[in-house]
């Protein structure tokens, strides 16, 4: 499967949504479940990544569990080098930019390479960012982030621009899993307004409900993540995906 052509010949037609999913939240059998759910809602793949190190425990089976159920690409969303599995269709290759710690700016890069050659596995080359949410992430505690002012917009401009001269081609503006707020759609706008049609601009983290993922596409947003509301609310997470393909 060439995951990033799907993405590309997908988001000519519609911006696109992805579903994220926490192997240590559920059981394999539900998370497959979700991803299920998930595509029959309209998702365009799955995300699977967590923060907890149990999370290690059940990744490979949820992931074969998730593709033996559903259709969908499978992508996953590291948070270090332990966490890639051969079952996953490709992974993100990224780097989390405005983390103070040379560990996830490309120390767990240089370890993850190495099992990604070995596996063969796709990598989707991304600029991680987090942006100041209101309260302190679980991601910007964990990653060791100077997290981006709300009312900055312009710093993430250029930490994102970085991104695309690296030659990355996704940039994820990430509030945080269960954030107090979403990432400021000037933010998003200014962003794609500056990055253009070649990268992808992901957006995820506090996104709770269909109009607030309706003023992300239309602030520019080509692809929206959601995690927590998949697990906790079914009408609402199928509400958004309408939106974002509305
Ligand atoms: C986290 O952006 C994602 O990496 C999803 O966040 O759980 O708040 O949807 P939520």
């Amino acid at each position: 499967m060439d995951v990033l052509r799907l993405i590309e010949e997908k988001r000519k037609e519609k911006p696109l949504h992805f579903t994220l999913i926490d192997p240590d939240k559920q059981k394999p059998e539900e998370a497959a479940e979700l991803a299920v759910k998930a595509k029959g809602f309209g998702s365009d793949a799955i995300m699977v990544g967590g923060s907890h190190p149990a999370h290690l425990l059940y990744l490979g089976n949820t992931i074969k569990l998730i593709k033996e159920k559903s259709s969908l690409p499978v992508i996953l969303f590291p948070s270090s080098h332990s966490a890639i599995s051969p079952e996953a269709d490709a992974i993100f290759f990224m780097s989390l930019l405005n983390s103070r710690s040379p560990q996830y700016l490309i120390e767990e890069q240089s370890k993850g390479a190495m099992i990604v050659r070995k596996f063969g596995i796709e990598t989707l080359p991304m600029a991680y960012l987090i942006i100041e949410s209101g309260q302190t992430t679980s991601v910007e505690w964990s990653g060791n982030a100077r997290a981006i002012p709300r009312n900055k917009p312009e710093f993430a401009l250029g930490y994102a621009l970085a991104g695309k001269y690296f030659g990355m081609k996704f940039v994820y503006l990430e509030a945080g899993s269960g954030a107090a707020n979403p990432v400021p759609n000037e933010m998003v706008s200014l962003l794609k307004k500056h990055l253009g049609p070649d990268v992808f601009l992901i957006v995820g983290g506090a996104i709770r409900d269909a109009e607030t993922a309706k003023e992300k596409v239309r602030a520019g947003a080509d692809i929206i993540v959601t995690g927590t509301i998949a697990e906790n609310d079914t009408y609402k997470f199928r509400k958004i995906i309408e939106a974002v393909k509305a």
